[in-house]
């Protein structure tokens, strides 16, 4: 660790999409003892800035423990091993390098880039993004690029597409202190993104009267109980609601004909579609009073100023698509779009998942928002990046699962995961291991050792992590964060895009990956975004270091400034006739929904002190002793009717595996369905691994898989809860010089007698 300094540092918080101004202090500021973390490692501390646009001084006790979990528990060392039976051996990063080109060079000689894929992440910084793009689809030629964004933002980033022509969250915070109405459908704000949260809950504390709040959620959560009308849906539910508020809107004559005619195109279509969506049948397939349906549509037909967020209860879903459409249908209708304290508003998840987009990370996107399938765009960016023209593949890659199944079919010889931890966090996990525990080379970029996903690794890269390289990201409201560097790299780690660039070069793409700095990455980056609708050729490193963070659109030659900017003002929306689209698609309801043999819905979701698969907040004290424990909520009805009481363990068993759980009878969910979290993998000394019971459908126009309902069966759990063994390997966190060591290769999975063939 370097000499403490009295250097303060601004950056962007690592966590979620909210992303909050930081301000980080030394270990030591003058005249102070130095603060150590719970390992005695010198160790920053985290402040809100009060400076940050985004969250004027504000912080969640995420964003403020971050600097305890920096340094404990990291992957210091590149490791190897030839096959997942072995034990892992430290090798220099010459080694893996050269195992690296040389593996690439005989998979591209023997059976083409389509063998090659990676799993990248909305934890990337863009300069990490920007140079995997242009390593996979420009150099290696494949799209095989997909990143967690497919389980999480895919469903966003295809219904803003098609309805208003482009990917873009429209809007900006400041709406929350504008909006009459703020529609929260499918979001637990409260938890997963506390900032915000509290900004609308401080705003109707002074003013009770100045916002109404609708909460659609099948449970009742923090957000819910500041809801003036909570909307407790039966599960997939959404688009049928959405169709319902449309019918009564347009039966009361609260919808705008003006700028229907002026800004839409399609609406007769839509208009019939909605007629058959009256309001006894929604009531009835949501399981809600008609009363609130009414009075939901009320608000929609009569106020100004409604603001829509949402997050996973409405992306994950396999026709996610077509919720997200559902829901800017009502705002087309209404005209509530351009305008402050109006529009829909996608509430991102990790806090760099809409810079990745911009960077074009996802299987079938390009940089600047462009398409693969689209000539044009390759075209401009083979030139860009100085490769032949016909260097980039014409059609998308394998998207997350798909990348699942060709490594199944042994159709993929190198899976590179990256700033992600599928083994806890993809569904029906123990495909997902069979699979990778064929794949002959899965690479793992990853910042802590002993993560779920590194026990099914052959190679281990210790990546430099947030606070630690140079980078840019990109918040939910478009605006850009410039992160510095502020503590040595841990041990030999290297920041992701220094090794994307490095092993360019070795592939002998020398002149496209010269980079002496991540700030040239972005420049590069930034200059082949000008004309597009998320122009930022305005922005620099200098510019961002100098002015602080700034919103997008920022063409060359813009003016900082920290006033919030908002999309489609002149309700001119990038389609080619330059109107926004409605779409008219039927419910379809969950993918698997409850029947005979599996009687409950389960739907998973996050804690408010844990973060995804929790290789960070595990680390921090106060985030552990909030949530120790994962917990199955079930209804008291359910509860009586399965035999199980408050404190049981519970065995749950969908169609792929079963697991067991602590229970929670609480009436904070709705009969019928039960909740876990996400949370806990199988290292994890209480692991509950919530994702081996999910399914894997998806959305057919966004491939995000339904991560948020499978149907189950729960039990009482044979008291006995046996860990059971992995056959593999080493534990890399052995090689960890400041690891904590994992639990072991520890899975929840209940081994008395595996998932229930039953089926319905
Ligand atoms: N504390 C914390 N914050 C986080 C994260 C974290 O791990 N921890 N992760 C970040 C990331 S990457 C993301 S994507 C966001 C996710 O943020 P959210 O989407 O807000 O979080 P979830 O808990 O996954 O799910 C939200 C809600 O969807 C509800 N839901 C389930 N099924 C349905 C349905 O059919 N209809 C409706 N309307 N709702 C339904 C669930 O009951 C749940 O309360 O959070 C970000 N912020
Ligand atoms: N059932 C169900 N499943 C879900 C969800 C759900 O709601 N329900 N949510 C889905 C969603 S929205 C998301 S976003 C995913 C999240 O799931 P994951 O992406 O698997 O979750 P994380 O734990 O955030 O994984 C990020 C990993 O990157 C590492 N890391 C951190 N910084 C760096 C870095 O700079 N470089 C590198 N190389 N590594 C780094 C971290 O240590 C961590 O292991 O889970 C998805 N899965
Ligand atoms: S709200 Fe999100 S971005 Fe803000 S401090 Fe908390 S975790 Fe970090
Ligand atoms: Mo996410």
């Amino acid at each position: 660790m370097a000499e403490p300094t009295d250097a303060r540092t601004l950056s962007q918080c690592p966590y979620c999409g909210v992303g909050c101004g930081l301000e980080m202090l030394p270990p030591a500021v003058a005249g102070q003892s130095v603060r150590r973390d719970a390992e005695g490692t010198p160790m920053w501390t985290a402040r809100g800035s009060r400076s940050h646009p985004s969250s004027l001084g504000q912080v969640c006790i995420k964003g403020a423990t971050v600097g305890e979990t920096l340094s404990r528990g990291r992957l210091s060392q590149p490791l190897y091993r030839s096959s997942l039976e072995e034990d892992f051996q430290p090798i220099p990063w010459e080694a893996a390098f050269d195992l690296l080109v040389d593996r690439l060079r005989t998979i591209l000689d023997t059976r083409g880039a389509g063998a090659i894929a990676m799993y990248g992440s909305g934890q990337f910084h863009t300069e990490d993004y920007y140079l995997a793009q242009k390593l996979f689809k420009g150099a290696l030629g494949t799209n095989n690029f997909d990143a967690n964004s497919r389980l999480c933002m895919s469903s966003a980033v295809a219904g803003y597409t098609r309805s208003l022509g482009s990917d873009g969250p429209p809007c900006c915070y400041e709406d929350l202190d504008h909006c009459s109405v703020a529609f929260l459908i499918g979001t637990n704000t409260a938890d997963c993104h506390p900032v915000l949260f509290q900004r609308l809950l401080k705003r109707k504390k002074r003013q009770p009267r100045s916002v109404t709040i609708v909460v659609v959620d099948p449970r009742a959560t923090d957000t819910s109980k500041a809801a003036d009308l909570h909307l407790a849906i039966a599960p997939g539910t959404d688009l049928a609601l959405l169709h319902g508020i449309a019918h009564l809107v347009l039966r009361q004559g609260g919808f705008d004909s003006d700028f229907i005619e002026e800004a839409t195109d399609d609406f007769a279509a839509y208009g019939q579609l909605v007629a058959e969506w009256t309001p006894e049948r929604v009531a009835g397939v949501c399981g809600i009073p008609e009363k609130q349906l009414r009075a939901v549509a009320r608000l929609w037909g009569s106020q100004k100023g409604i603001l829509s967020l949402w997050s996973m209860g409405v992306n994950q879903r396999r026709e996610g698509t077509a919720v997200v459409g559902g829901l800017i249908n009502l705002h087309l209708l209404t005209g509530e779009i351009g305008r402050p304290g109006a529009g829909p508003f996608s509430l991102t998840g990790q806090p760099n998942a809409m810079g990745g987009r911009e960077a074009g990370g996802l299987a079938h996107l390009l940089p600047g928002y462009r398409l693969v399938a689209n000539g044009e765009h390759r075209a401009v960016v083979e030139q860009a990046w100085g490769f032949a023209p016909g260097s980039i593949a014409p059609e998308p890659g394998l998207t997350a699962w798909q990348q699942v199944e060709a490594i199944e079919a042994g159709a993929l010889d190198l899976w590179w995961v990256a700033a992600t931890n599928p083994l806890v966090s993809l569904p029906n996990l123990e495909r997902v291991k069979a699979a990778m525990a064929r794949c002959p080379l899965v690479v793992l970029s990853e910042a802590y050792a002993a993560t779920e996903t590194a026990h099914y690794a052959h190679l281990l890269l210790p990546a430099s992590q947030w606070s630690e390289k140079a980078g840019a990201m990109t918040n939910s409201e478009r605006r850009v964060t410039y992160c510095p560097a502020f503590r040595p790299r841990h041990g030999q780690s290297r920041p992701d895009w220094e090794v994307f660039a490095e092993l360019g070069r070795r592939l002998g793409f020398t002149e496209q990956f010269r980079y002496g700095s991540s700030a040239e990455v972005y420049a590069e980056f930034a200059a082949l975004t000008a004309g597009r609708v998320c122009d930022v050729s305005g922005l620099s490193h200098a510019l961002l270091q100098r002015e602080g963070p700034q919103q997008w659109p920022f063409p060359s030659g813009s003016q900082p400034s920290s006033a919030s900017r908002r999309l489609y003002g002149d309700l001119c929306f990038p389609t080619p006739s330059g109107r926004a689209r409605f779409v008219a698609e039927q419910p379809l309801g969950l993918a698997e929904p409850a029947c005979e043999a599996y009687p409950l819905v389960l739907t998973v979701g996050r804690y408010l002190g844990q973060w995804h698969t929790m290789t960070r907040t595990a680390k921090a004290e106060r985030l552990q002793a909030m949530h120790p424990e994962p917990l199955l909520e079930i209804h008291p009805q359910d509860a009586q009717r399965f035999g199980i009481d408050d404190g049981d363990l519970a065995s749950i068993t969908s169609r792929r595996s079963r697991i067991t759980a602590k229970v929670q009878v609480t009436d904070r969910i709705r009969p019928g369905s039960v909740f876990l979290p996400m949370h806990w993998g199988f290292s994890q000394e209480l692991a509950c691994e919530a994702n081996a019971l999910m399914h894997e459908q998806a959305c057919p126009i966004s491939g995000q898989p339904e991560l948020k309902a499978t149907a189950v069966c729960v039990a009482p759990a044979a008291a006995v809860h046996r860990p059971r063994e992995q056959p593999l390997g080493s534990d890399p966190a052995s090689h960890a010089g400041d690891a904590t060591r994992s639990s072991g290769h520890r899975s929840s999975r209940d081994d008395q007698g595996g998932p229930s063939r039953a089926t319905c």
